[in-house]
């Protein structure tokens, strides 16, 4: 398996869960401006749609989309617990959560990056996010993780989404939970040898 990633993007999350995984895998740098890769090739060739995460397999399948591809990758050890079983209940809450980050969190503080974003708009996403995040305090209250006691593919990617707030301005600090709950993920090791992993490969011009 093969990701490709560009580092402070949503593509920790997959690589946080392939580090959770213990599986062999190599990584490939993205420069997301230039779309060159650390392999020396266009980007938009292997994932047309130009940004990471890309997943690629041994049959030379590419899997996008940071929601499918923890899950996809959860399934390859289902004994690690990072995902409940399809099928079930908890599998649609799990999918419940990683929607409810991908559209309501990560899409939400995505437009705050552009300098180019409106006053007003930023006013008015932020104000959103607020309320969001509501939602995220009243869960993690009396639980460790999203979905209980058991970290999942879906803390690996709200976990990635929060690193992004320092560098908004937006201090989780405000959210004693929130901030808990970074320090408690923050603290297992996949999150560091993701971090080694990608350090050891160069920047891409
Ligand atoms: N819908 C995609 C969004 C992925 C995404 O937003 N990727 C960003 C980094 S977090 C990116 O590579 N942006 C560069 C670009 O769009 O050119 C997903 O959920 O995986």
């Amino acid at each position: 398996m093969k990701l490709y990633f560009a580092t402070g993007t949503c593509s920790f999350s997959p690589h946080i869960v392939l580090q959770e995984l213990g599986m062999p895998y190599d990584l490939v740098r993205v420069n997301n401006k230039t779309k060159q890769t650390s392999e020396g090739s266009d980007f938009r060739s292997v994932n047309p749609k130009g940004y990471v995460a890309a997943l690629q397999l041994e049959t030379g399948t590419v899997l996008t989309e940071g929601p499918a591809i923890v899950q996809y990758l959860a399934d390859l050890r289902p004994e690690t617990g990072l995902a409940p079983a399809n099928g079930t209940i908890g599998r649609a809450q799990l999918q419940e959560w990683l929607s409810f980050i991908n559209s309501e969190v990560h899409a939400g503080v995505g437009p705050l990056f552009n300098p180019a974003f409106p006053d007003e708009a930023r006013t008015i996403f932020r104000d959103k996010l607020a309320k969001r995040l509501e939602v995220i305090v009243a869960r993690l209250a009396g639980n460790d993780y999203l979905m209980g006691d058991t970290f999942t593919v879906a803390d690996a990617y709200l976990f990635t989404v929060f690193g992004w707030f320092p560098h908004l301005a937006i201090d989780l600090g405000a959210w004693p939970v929130i901030a808990a709950y970074v320090k408690r993920i923050e603290a297992r090791p996949s999150v560091a040898a993701a971090r080694a992993r990608e350090a050891d490969i160069a920047m891409v011009a």
